[in-house]
């Protein structure tokens, strides 16, 4: 008689075809390990539908056999949210061939989209309809569309435009009992009862599957200027967003922060970076757009950059005079991850604090990680507009990854200690995945967390989607 696991299997390419249903260890291995490599799952089977039906026949048949299902996007999760666990007997369901753009609407300014379309593409999308979707992260090339929303993504424009639930009018999901919602409305204002689709934005995968969306648009960008700042010490960072947001607050999509350690490490790990300035111990990327032709952003930057040098808040900057220059500057934000990546073990605490007080974390915070942990490379970068550091911590040069990594907890809980006292978050973007549920009991317990389950348990009652994702003791 054939096993549980092989009688689903079985269905499970009946129902999606040849080429849909991976069960061979070497074609699930992409699958079953997540972007930093901290979590090696061992999957039952890898599914890939490509139509919302058969996306709802896998949750019935999973749903059937009592395997759970782990919904995956790009795999570029920083906390294990998209990864299965060891047991062997958890479906993942990727959602990578559901990637149609449906419409793109200039008069309503929005988008339909699939999940498994990359950020990339769904930008790319709005652009070549003149318009801008205005959700940009580090990882969007292959970030997808229903996990940017499954988690709620920040990222580098959230100051302006805010986070990824800002954006959605609109969401289609299959729900636990293979039911499929069709909540893509395009309305601007619904006050009908309780919000459903805000529900999934940011549920890590554990109430449905987003299988698509409508966003939000902006009218399309048709001017940019961008400068790279040098910096004597957090504080002129601060004084620099105030100014900027007194002369241009309209116009600035991102003011991203970099230590000078953290740039380092992109320099030393990413071939073709070069540092624009002289080097300090602080970094800003300014990045103003506008789709009003006539305004002259460029000369607004540079006044407002002469204004800042006189009163001490920069050292140096440079201005892009082209496109290229301005990638150039993004290269370098944008290669943090990868460059702390290729420096070793690293332990992350993606957190935020109220914007005023950045400075106190990121001083009080290196001084203790400093006396914990000599030697240990403190390297700190962020969308500092929204108060959100990544207080990132590589491992001492030469030192043994894995006895890095065995202190990740203690070190972790310093951070957090600073950050609590500051009556911040101990996960501002990257969410709590497989990672960090130890922390909810203590930071979202009580009421909160007794919501949450009360949520979780009716939408899915049997804990079929992403088991061992946000809540703690499963
Ligand atoms: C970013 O802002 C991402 O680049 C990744 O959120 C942050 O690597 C990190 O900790
Ligand atoms: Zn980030």
């Amino acid at each position: 008689m054939a096993s549980v696991s092989e009688g689903l299997a079985a269905h499970l390419l009946a129902a999606l075809g040849d080429g849909a249903v991976l069960t061979g260890p070497y074609d699930m291995a992409g699958y079953a390990v997540d972007w930093r490599g901290l979590y090696h799952g061992r999957p039952l089977a890898v599914v890939r539908p490509s139509t919302v039906a058969q996306v709802a026949d896998v949750v019935r048949l999973c749903a059937g056999a009592g395997a759970p299902i782990v919904p995956q996007g790009g795999n570029t999760s920083m906390v294990g949210g998209a990864t299965p666990s060891q047991a062997g007997s958890a479906v993942v369901l990727s959602l990578e061939r559901l990637r149609t753009v449906r419409a793109v609407d200039p008069v309503e300014m929005t988008m339909t989209v699939e999940a498994g379309l990359t950020l990339l593409q769904a930008q790319e999308a709005a652009e070549a309809a003149g318009m801008l979707l205005p959700l940009s992260i580090s990882s969007e090339g292959s970030a997808q569309i229903g996990g940017v929303l499954a988690t709620n993504a920040g990222g580098n424009n959230t100051l302006r435009f805010g986070n990824a639930r800002d954006l959605v009018l609109g969401l289609e999901v299959v729900l636990a009992d293979g039911a499929v919602w069709d909540g893509l409305r395009h309305l601007h204002k619904d006050n009908t009862g309780y919000c459903l689709r805000q529900l999934f934005v940011g549920s890590e995968g554990t109430l449905g599957i987003i299988t698509a969306a409508v966003l939000r648009l902006q009218p399309g960008v048709t001017a940019r200027a961008a400068a790279f700042c040098a910096l004597p010490s957090a504080e002129a960072a601060l004084a620099l967003l105030g100014r900027l947001r007194l002369r241009a607050a309209a116009a600035l999509h991102a003011f991203e922060y970099m230590s000078g350690g953290s740039v380092a490490l992109v320099l030393r790990h990413i071939e073709g970076t070069h540092l624009p300035v002289g080097a300090a111990d602080h970094y800003v990327l300014i990045d103003l757009g506008t789709s009003a032709p006539a305004d002259p952003l460029e000369a607004t930057l540079e006044e407002t950059l002469a204004e800042a040098l006189e009163a001490g808040e920069i050292a140096d900057a440079a201005l892009s005079r082209s496109e290229a220059q301005r990638l150039a500057f993004w290269h370098l934000r944008e290669e943090h991850a990868e460059a702390q990546k290729r420096a070793g073990a690293s332990i992350k605490n993606d957190v935020s604090v109220p914007v005023s007080l950045v400075p106190v974390l990121l001083r009080e915070a290196a001084a203790l990680c400093a006396v914990a942990a000599p030697g240990l490379r403190v390297v700190p970068f962020g969308h500092l507009g929204d108060g959100n550091i990544h207080f990132n911590l590589v491992q001492p040069e030469g030192a043994d990854p894995a006895a890095f990594l065995a202190r990740a907890d203690a070190l972790m809980a310093i951070v957090n200690g600073v950050v609590k006292d500051l009556g911040g978050s101990f996960s501002a973007e990257h969410g709590v995945g497989r990672l960090k549920t130890g922390l909810m009991e203590e930071w979202r317990g009580g009421v909160e967390l007794r919501l949450m389950r009360g949520i979780k348990a009716a939408l899915d009652p049997s804990g079929l989607f992403n088991p061992g994702v946000i809540f703690p003791g499963r």
